[in-house]
């Protein structure tokens, strides 16, 4: 049986992951390929899930805990999947804060599971909001360096480093981008992309099709400031119900939640690496997005639907303690339902700071 082809697709909060996995996996299914989906997340209630799913494909998660830190969690998810259809591609999306995937993921899945998968080139997404501050040093990066640390390390880890979002950036920008890029890591081959207009997808398609032994670049990693990094964000994942008396457009309810909070955190000088939702009603799906203080909010998919009724799931990704950014949530929601003369109803929140990481596995030497 030929073995699935396994591509994992990292890079920070924001950067354009799931995205990129729902082109990917539309253009797989295009070449005849069965594709299977993976995200994760450090608690349940995913807008990626939800997101990826509303685009047609099978979709398995790991939520509660990242790959690294749940390996067997990934590859009981792959499992599940095959249990239904055996997928000739898998696609998986970690957690935008984590790192070191490449000895707690790549090399296990190489080690351990060589006969079932092929595993692609490990290509980690740069993120150019947050990206060219970072790496340029700016002193107001809108993290602190230890949560700089970790986007530097994502990059370090990369056999191929996505530089995404091109439609937005004028070519000086995207050329400054791969310089800062070539100095983190020397030799890295770099793909300019837009991952939501699909202008240089071919080169992305290309890369993951080399044949190799990948996932070389073993990190060297201070697990104490990588746990510090991750640990300075809010973490949010809430799903609620909203009912109106008369219809409200689902579009302006998921959009008007991301752009109150982008308000109140900016007064609250917060710095937000994602905030997301998804409000569902009847097969109908509109996801907003913010993916830094100084962008705008986008309705990054529109479900042109009125309704009554709605199931919202707001994830938020913000320097921030969480109890705070709970506050910033429950208020921006409460906010933007009355704008539509809705009522929310809250069933259930999870907010807190990302544990200290313990992988799995991990190995400091390349097979
Ligand atoms: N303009 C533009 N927007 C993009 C591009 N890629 C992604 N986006 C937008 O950026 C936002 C974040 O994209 P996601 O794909 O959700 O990012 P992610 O890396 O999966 O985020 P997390 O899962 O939270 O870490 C969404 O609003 C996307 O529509 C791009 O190439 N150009
Ligand atoms: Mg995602």
């Amino acid at each position: 049986m030929a073995k699935a082809r396994f591509i994992l697709i990292g890079g920070f909060l924001g950067a354009g992951k799931t995205t990129t996995i729902a082109r990917l996996a539309h253009a797989y299914r295009e070449r005849g390929r069965q594709v299977g989906i993976v995200t994760n997340d450090q608690a349940t209630d995913l807008v990626d899930t939800h997101t990826l799913r509303a685009t047609g494909f099978e979709v398995g998660e790991v939520a509660g805990s990242c790959f690294c830190c749940n390996f067997n969690g990934l590859a009981d998810a792959v499992a599940q999947l095959e249990s239904h259809q055996r997928p000739d591609v898998i696609l998986a999306e970690p957690v935008g804060s984590c790192t070191d995937l490449v000895a707690t993921v790549v090399q296990p899945l190489r080690r351990l599971y060589q006969d079932q998968f092929a595993v692609a080139p490990y290509g980690v997404i740069l993120k150019p909001s947050h990206g060219r501050k970072i790496l340029k040093n700016e002193r107001h990066a809108g993290f602190s360096p230890k949560a700089a640390y970790i986007f530097q390390k994502q990059l370090q880890e990369a056999d191929f480093v996505i530089l995404n979002r091109i439609d937005e950036l004028r070519p000086d920008e995207v050329a400054e981008l791969a310089g800062l890029v070539a100095l983190e890591c020397p030799g890295v081959p770099i793909v300019r992309m837009s991952a939501k207009t699909g202008a240089g997808f071919e080169a992305l398609l290309e890369v993951l099709d080399q044949q190799g032994n990948f996932g070389g670049r073993i990190l060297d990693l201070d697990y104490d400031v990588y746990a510090a990094g991750e640990a300075e964000l809010g973490w949010l994942n809430s799903r609620l119900r909203v009912t109106a008396p008369a219809p409200f457009s689902l579009d302006d309810l998921s959009l008007n939640i991301v752009q109150r909070l982008q308000q109140s955190l900016a007064a609250s000088d917060a710095e937000p690496a994602h905030l997301k939702t998804i409000g569902m009603s009847a097969g109908s799906h509109a996801v907003a997005n913010l993916v830094s203080s100084d962008t705008p909010a986008v309705l990054s998919l529109a479900s042109h639907c009125r309704t009554c009724q709605a199931d919202v799931i707001v994830n938020a990704r913000v320097a921030i303690d969480p109890q705070v950014l709970q506050e910033h949530v429950q208020a921006a929601v409460h906010a933007a339902c009355q704008a539509v003369k809705a009522t929310p109803e809250f069933l259930q929140t999870q907010s807190f700071r990302p544990g200290r990481p313990n992988p799995t596995y991990r190995y400091a030497e390349a097979v």
